[in-house]
């Protein structure tokens, strides 16, 4: 059976020293149950911080807390100090990322110790992840606190797999930018094989910022980094469905339902239960109620309003402030309209049980859930799950992501009292039929997309995307087929080079200036054209004049402009062309250039390109798509092509192409060996026109008509230097 490893911050197990010694609790959040199936499917180990600090503890109450965790909760311990959980998770995690996150840019604190805490402390994340880990284990990473994990994990195993979820919102591109460490937080997440996400805004969100921050380019949310493919993806998550829907049946629960009843005859109540955090919208909920109760007064004496705030984070100021500001808000609701025999608010700021929880889901008429922004939030999905007999309203704002899911409720806008104030009413005067039927369907579909099923997709897809990078790998061009192409190559007689230039012999760059060959590739291009058995072609997309300035002297034969001009000897046109179609084409790439800031126009003997690689990347996916659309037409009519290669466009006359070019050397020989190297989509044309003992490769990990793939563009040297110390034996 394989092995699971789940990794997150806090394993669900608590332990703390009492004057008696260590005492272990089990907590069940819905993660734990969630992964609890896939316990079943798989030999799981938690792996996480047990909540005690190793200051606390000597080195032999570490080594029973090891033994005892393993054996009795299948879980493994990372100790950090107490310096660590100041800084890795007060610090970083609750005081950087987490307002990040959730867009409350203000309370942000951007400190360099503080980061590196939290590098420091996924690291040691990373090593005992690889203490443990076996060849075949299954690791599940979880939540903000460790996002650089995933990639430390992959540099100690390689070839592991490994899945991240993100538990809170990923922001748009226009807040995660903010944050200095934000490449090193991608790049932290890429180390994954599955990055999953709540929604797909936040899936989009993350998309984007790869892509504009680390150029990454993505089709359906396959990101094609450098050499390895990886998938990021929507998982909302679920709870678990039957806790909830019967927990109803339980004696504790429904002793716990005839007290609230007693004590609270002929009152509506209203129910509100969050981790006291700055992020869930408790004191504009409180001002709502505030409102509501000022402009309905005969709603007063009829309403209760239960507050459930559980302490969280006590130690970060914000939260301390928090506190106070909703006590001072109880306070004053509560002495503004209580009456002798009535409190409005019910304020319990503690940690429930389960039994009163799940009591208070099924008496309340009304459950407020308006947190300002929240990855999913669950207590909408157990509210309505708790609702047996169908009755109750949920408002549920539209910044969390439950809200996605549960459409049929009242969605609100929390940052509008006028709104909010609205939807009370209305959910305290909705008919019963109607409350019913709106729950019904929510039941369903909360029932069908439970945390099992969560659990069990996102392991699939994860399970599914190694497979695709395997089945990608086979195109790699392996070790055994290098060796026979070496050796074909030491046997041939007669050997073709057609080698690409950009993103093929150089990394790929934007401006024509920076490519510029330098001194080694040179001499390996010259080693290689020197022997007498070999012909080497180079075919660009550049100006024939730069190419010619470059490698003129070289004894190469050499093709530009994607096949407009040719020299074997000297520079000939493939036939005769014109370019007096640039007139009517140049003055729409100018508008481009001019609304596209960054890219610009490159004019060539035969074509016009232009160049969008600076670009802002999502502004120019759009423009180039607009562009193609208004050359469609103009160039049919002009008997001119249009061309999309790497992060260019380019117009020039038709039936030229690097294929047909290729094709004066293929043709003219009988060659023994054939190497066509190229990344570019210009390149298919030659790979296309290849005769069946050719060998081709395509640069990258996207398909294509060459029968091999190389992982990046060094690979490409390597082989090429391979083949010239071959040449010489
Ligand atoms: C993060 C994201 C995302 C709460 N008070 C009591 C209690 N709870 C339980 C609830 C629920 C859980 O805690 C809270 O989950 P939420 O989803 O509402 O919120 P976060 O803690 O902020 O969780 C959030 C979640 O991760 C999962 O990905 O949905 O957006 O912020 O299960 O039942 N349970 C008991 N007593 C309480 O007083 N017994």
């Amino acid at each position: 059976m394989r092995r699971l490893l789940i990794v997150s911050n806090r394993l669900p197990v608590t332990i703390e020293k009492r004057k008696d010694g260590l005492h272990f609790s089990q907590s069940a959040g819905g993660l734990a149950t969630g992964l609890g199936s896939l316990y079943k499917l798989y030999d799981s180990i938690w792996i996480g911080w047990p909540g005690i600090t190793s200051d606390k503890t000597n080195k032999e109450e570490r080594g029973h807390i090891e033994s005892r965790l393993m054996s009795e909760f299948a879980c493994h311990p990372v100790f950090l100090s107490q310096n660590d959980i100041e800084k890795y998770y007060h610090g970083f995690s609750n005081k950087t990322l987490w307002p990040l996150f959730h867009y409350f840019t203000q309370y942000v604190i951007h400190e360099k110790s503080l980061w590196e805490a939290y590098r420091r402390v996924n690291e040691l994340f990373s090593e005992v992840i690889y203490e443990i880990a076996g060849k075949d284990d299954i690791i599940w990473i979880h939540d903000y606190h460790l996002m650089l994990l995933p990639k430390y994990t992959r540099q100690r195993l390689p070839d592991a797999e490994i899945g991240f979820f993100h538990h809170i919102p990923f922001p748009s591109f226009e807040i995660f930018r903010l944050l200095p460490w934000r490449n090193e937080i991608l790049e932290g997440l890429l180390g994954a094989d599955i990055i999953g996400f709540h929604t797909d805004d936040y899936t989009r969100h993350f998309l984007s910022s790869t892509h504009r921050l680390l150029g990454y380019e993505y089709t359906m949310g396959q990101i094609n980094a450098d050499d390895r493919i990886i998938r990021a993806d929507t998982f909302p998550m679920g709870i678990a469905y039957e806790r909830f829907s019967k927990a109803v049946q339980d004696p504790k629960v429904q002793r716990e339902i005839t007290k609230l009843r007693k004590s609270l005859p002929e009152r509506k109540i209203i129910l509100s239960v969050d981790r006291l955090d700055y992020t869930k919208g408790i004191p504009q909920r409180l001002e709502v109620l505030n409102t509501f109760l000022e402009r309905n007064p005969m709603y007063r004496e009829k309403i209760i309003f239960i507050l459930i705030a559980t302490p969280s984070r006590t130690q970060v100021n914000h939260y301390k402030l928090l506190k106070r500001q909703i006590d001072e808000l109880v306070g004053r609701i509560n002495g503004k309209y209580g009456t002798i025999g009535w409190t409005p608010i019910w304020y319990l700021y503690r940690y429930l049980p389960f039994p009163i929880l799940t009591a208070l889901y099924n008496v309340a008429d009304v459950c407020l859930v308006t947190p300002l922004r929240d990855g999913m939030n669950l207590i909408a999905k157990e509210y309505i799950t708790a609702k047996t007999s169908g009755k109750g309203v949920l408002i549920l704002s539209e910044m969390a992501g439950a809200a996605k899911e549960l459409g049929e409720t009242i969605i609100v806008n929390p940052n509008s009292r006028e709104e909010m104030v609205e939807a009370l009413a209305k959910a305290l005067t909705m008919p019963e039929e109607e409350q019913i039927e709106r729950n019904r369907v929510m039941q369903k579909r909360i029932q069908r997309y439970d945390v099992v099923r969560w659990a069990e997709e996102f392991m699939d897809r994860l399970v599914h995307t190694k497979k695709l990078q395997k089945e990608m790998d086979a195109r790699i061009l392996s070790p055994e087929m290098k060796t026979r192409l070496l050796s074909d190559y030491r046997n041939a007689k007669r050997r073709l080079f057609l080698l690409d230039y950009d993103g093929t012999l150089i990394p790929f760059f934007g401006k024509p200036q920076e490519a510029r060959p330098g001194e080694n590739l040179l001499q390996l291009l010259r080693k290689l054209a020197a022997d007498p058995r070999n012909e080497v072609v180079l075919l660009s997309g550049r100006d024939k004049e730069t190419i010619e300035s470059w490698f003129g002297t070289l004894g190469l034969g050499l093709v530009c402009e994607h096949g407009v001009w040719i020299k074997e000897d000297e520079w000939e046109m493939i036939e005769p062309l014109t370019d007096d179609w640039k007139g009517e084409i140049r003055p729409i790439l100018e508008l481009y250039m001019d609304r596209t800031p960054g890219s610009f126009i490159e004019e060539k003997e035969f074509s016009l390109v232009w160049h969008y690689r600076k670009a802002d990347p999502e502004l120019s996916t759009t423009r180039v798509r607009e562009l193609i659309d208004e050359l469609v037409n103009l160039t049919a009519n002009l008997n001119l092509q249009i061309l999309e290669g790497s992060k260019v466009v380019e117009v020039k006359n038709s039936g030229i192409n690097k294929g047909r070019a290729a094709l004066r050397w293929i043709a003219g020989e009988d060659w023994n060996f054939i190497l066509a190297i190229g990344d570019d989509r210009t390149d298919e044309d030659s790979f296309e026109v290849l005769p069946e003992i050719a060998y081709s490769l395509k640069v990258g990990l996207s398909s294509s008509l060459a029968r091999f793939n190389l992982k990046s563009q060094r690979d490409v040297l390597l082989l090429l230097e391979e083949l010239a110390l071959a040449g010489l034996r």
